[in-house]
C-alpha cells in the first residue's frame, strides 16, 4: 500500500511543481524578449543575475558575471558608449538603468515635490528594518523627517563636531601611546578611522563622553556597543538580502548578527527615554539626538514623529555616517601616502594657517580649503555612497544629453516601475566632468565654496547627504593635526612601486551597503623627531 502511493505521489508531485517551474521560466523569457525587442534607447548590457537583488548581490563581479561590484570593476567599460545603459538580467531579477550622468541624476535623485522619481521601499528595507526614518521617507513624510533631523544640523554642531575632533585627536595621541614615538606603525587605518567616525557620532550625535579608551566590558557580559555596531554594518547586506529564514540557522555569523541588532535595539529604546528626561528637566545639549527630541517636543502633534521613527533617523546617522565617513578618511591617508608632493602642498597652507603649534579653531576650517580637498578627492575616487537608487513613480520622461561634443538632448519616455541608479563611480569617473578622472587630483577642489553643488559625491538636491558638513568638518581637523604632526608613508613589499600599491591596495574595493577598499596598513613619522 504504503510504497504503491508513495509511488504515485512523487512523479505527480515533481509533474506539478516541473510544470510551475515550466510557466515561470516560460514567463522570464516572455519578458525577456519583450525587453530585448523594445527598441531602448539605450545600450542593454545582458548578465545572469541582476547585482542588486537576491542572488545576484551575493557575489562579486567574474568574467561570467556582473556582481554587486560590478560597477566598480567595470567602471572603465560600462559607459564609453553611452553614459546610461540598461541592465538586463537573464535569470534572475528585474532590468534596470544606469547612469554615470549627474544631470539625469538631478532628474530623479533630488527629491522635490514634482519629482516623479521615489526611492523605492526595496532599497530601504536596511534602513526601514530600524523604524521609518529620513533617508528612507518620501513626500511629506519625508519633509516631516528631515524638519526634526535638519534642526539639529547647524553651526552649533559643527562647532561641537570640530571641538570634539580636537579632543580625540589629543586622547588618541596618549592612549595609543604615540606621544613619545617617533615612528608609528599602524597596521589597520580603518581601525583608526572607524573608531574616530564612532566616537564622533556617539559623543556629537548621542552626547557621550568621548574616550579613545576601549568601552568596558559591560557588567553583565553583554557586547560593548561598538561591537554590536561593527557586525550589523557588517552583515547588514546579509540580513537584507538574503531569505529571512537562513537568519536562524545556526551559522556563528548568523548568530551573532541577530545578537547584535537586539542588543543595538534595546541600546536605542534606552537612549530615547533617556532623552526626553534630559529635556524635560531643561538641560541644553548640543548632541543631534537631544536637539532632535526638543525640537520633535517642541512641534506641533500633526507634525511630531513617535519614538520608533526617532529611532529610526538616530539608527541613520550611525549607519550613514559612520562607515562612510571611516572608510573616506582611510582612502585619503591612502592617497596621503603615496602622494608626498600633495603632502608637502597641503602642509604648507596648514602651516601658514596655524603655524606650527597653534590649535585649530572652528573658523579656521574655512581657510584649510586644501585639507577639505583631499577629502573631497578620496571620496570622488572611491565614492562611500555608491549608488543613488531610485524608480518611477509615474509614466514620465528623461531628458538625456547627447554625448559629449554633441550638443542638444533628448527626450525619452520612461515608463512606470522603471528602475533608475545613479552610479556614483560612473558619475565620478565620467570624463564629461572630470579630466583624467583616475588620477588623484585634490587640486581640482582648492577654492570650491562650502557645500558646492559642484561635489556631488554626497547626492543631489535636497535629498543630498544630510551629513555632509558632519563629515567634511571631522575629516578637516583630523587631516589637520595629522598631517601637521607627522609625515604618511605606504606598507609597501619588497620591490612595490607606490602605483602598484595603489593598484593593490586602493583599487581593490568591497561593496556592501558602502563601497570601501579592504583594510590597510600605514605608517607615520613624526615631523619634528624628538631627541631621546
Ligand atoms: C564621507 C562621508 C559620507 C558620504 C560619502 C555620504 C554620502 C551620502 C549620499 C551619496 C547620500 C544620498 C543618498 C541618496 O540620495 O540616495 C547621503 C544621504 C544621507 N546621509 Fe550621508 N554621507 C556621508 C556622511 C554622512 C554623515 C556623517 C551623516 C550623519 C551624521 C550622514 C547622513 C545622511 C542622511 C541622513 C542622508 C539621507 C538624507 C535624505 O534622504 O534626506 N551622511 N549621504
Ligand atoms: C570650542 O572650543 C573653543 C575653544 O577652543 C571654545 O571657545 C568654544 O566655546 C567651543 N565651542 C563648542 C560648541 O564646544
Ligand atoms: C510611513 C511609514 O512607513 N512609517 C513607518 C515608521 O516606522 C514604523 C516602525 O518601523 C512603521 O511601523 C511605520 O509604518
Amino acid at each position: 500500500m504504503l510504497e504503491s502511493s508513495s509511488g504515485i505521489l512523487w512523479p505527480r508531485l515533481i509533474a506539478v511543481f516541473a510544470v510551475i517551474w515550466g510557466f515561470s521560466v516560460l514567463r522570464r523569457i516572455f519578458r525577456l524578449v519583450k525587453v530585448a525587442l523594445t527598441a531602448s534607447e539605450f545600450p542593454k548590457l545582458y548578465t545572469p543575475f541582476y547585482p542588486f537583488s537576491f542572488p545576484g548581490a551575493l557575489f562579486t563581479s567574474s568574467s561570467w558575471n556582473d556582481g554587486r561590484d560590478w560597477h566598480w570593476v567595470r567602471r572603465f567599460q560600462t559607459y564609453r558608449q553611452s553614459e546610461t545603459v540598461l541592465v538586463v538580467p537573464i535569470l534572475a531579477g528585474k532590468p534596470g538603468l544606469w547612469s554615470s550622468n549627474i544631470d539625469i541624476g538631478r532628474q530623479v535623485a533630488a527629491g522635490g515635490q514634482r519629482s516623479d522619481f521615489i526611492k523605492p521601499p526595496d532599497s530601504n528595507r536596511p534602513l526601514l528594518a530600524w523604524g521609518m526614518n529620513v533617508s528612507a521617507a518620501e513626500g511629506p513624510m519625508w519633509r516631516k523627517h528631515r524638519r526634526i533631523v535638519g534642526a539639529a544640523f547647524g553651526p552649533e554642531l559643527y562647532k561641537l563636531v570640530w571641538n570634539k575632533t580636537r579632543e580625540i585627536y589629543r586622547d588618541m595621541i596618549e592612549v595609543e601611546g604615540w606621544k613619545n614615538a617617533n615612528v608609528v606603525d599602524i597596521p589597520t587605518i580603518q581601525k583608526i578611522t572607524a573608531k574616530l567616525a564612532f566616537l564622533l557620532i556617539s559623543t556629537c550625535g548621542f552626547g557621550f563622553p568621548p574616550t579613545w579608551e576601549d568601552f568596558p566590558q559591560t557588567a553583565d557580559g553583554s557586547m560593548p556597543i561598538q561591537e554590536a555596531l561593527r557586525i550589523v554594518a557588517e552583515t547588514e547586506i546579509l540580513f537584507t538580502f538574503l531569505p529571512k529564514w537562513l537568519r536562524f540557522l545556526p551559522i556563528s555569523g548568523m548568530r551573532e548578527g541577530r545578537l547584535a541588532r537586539k542588543r543595538l535595539r534595546i541600546f536605542m529604546q534606552d537612549q530615547v527615554t533617556e532623552r526626553k528626561g534630559i529635556v524635560a528637566a531643561g538641560d541644553k545639549r548640543a548632541d543631534v539626538f537631544t536637539i532632535m527630541v526638543k525640537s520633535n517636543e517642541d512641534e506641533s502633534s500633526k507634525y511630531q514623529l513617535d519614538d520608533s521613527e526617532l529611532i529610526g533617523n538616530v539608527f541613520v546617522m550611525l549607519f550613514a555616517g559612520h562607515e562612510t565617513t571611516a572608510s573616506s578618511l582611510a582612502v585619503a591617508l591612502g592617497y596621503m601616502s603615496i602622494h608626498e608632493e600633495i603632502q608637502n602642498e597641503v602642509l604648507e597652507q596648514i602651516i601658514s594657517v596655524l603655524g606650527p603649534t597653534r590649535d585649530p579653531e572652528y573658523d579656521d576650517y574655512f581657510k584649510l580649503d586644501k585639507v577639505i580637498a583631499i577629502f573631497y578627492e578620496a571620496i570622488r575616487m572611491i565614492p562611500a555612497g555608491h549608488v543613488l537608487i531610485r524608480g518611477a513613480a509615474e509614466d514620465t520622461v528623461l531628458t538625456v544629453q547627447n554625448p559629449v561634443g554633441e550638443e542638444g538632448t533628448k527626450t525619452v519616455p520612461i515608463a512606470k516601475g522603471t528602475s533608475v541608479i545613479i552610479d556614483m563611480v560612473g558619475v565620478q569617473h565620467n570624463p564629461r566632468y572630470f579630466e583624467d578622472p583616475e588620477e588623484y587630483k585634490p587640486s581640482r577642489w582648492y577654492d570650491l565654496p562650502a557645500d558646492s553643488e559642484q561635489f556631488t559625491a554626497f547626492g543631489v538636491g535636497s535629498r543630498a547627504c544630510l551629513g555632509r558638513r558632519f563629515a567634511t568638518v571631522e575629516a578637516t581637523c583630523f587631516l589637520t593635526l595629522l598631517l601637521r604632526d607627522w609625515k604618511v608613508l605606504p606598507v609597501l613589499r619588497p620591490g612595490e612601486t607606490k602605483e602598484a600599491w595603489r593598484g593593490r591596495v586602493l583599487n581593490d574595493v568591497r561593496v556592501g551597503m558602502t563601497m570601501k577598499p579592504g583594510d590597510f596598513p600605514i605608517k607615520l613619522a613624526r615631523r619634528n623627531p624628538l631627541s631621546k
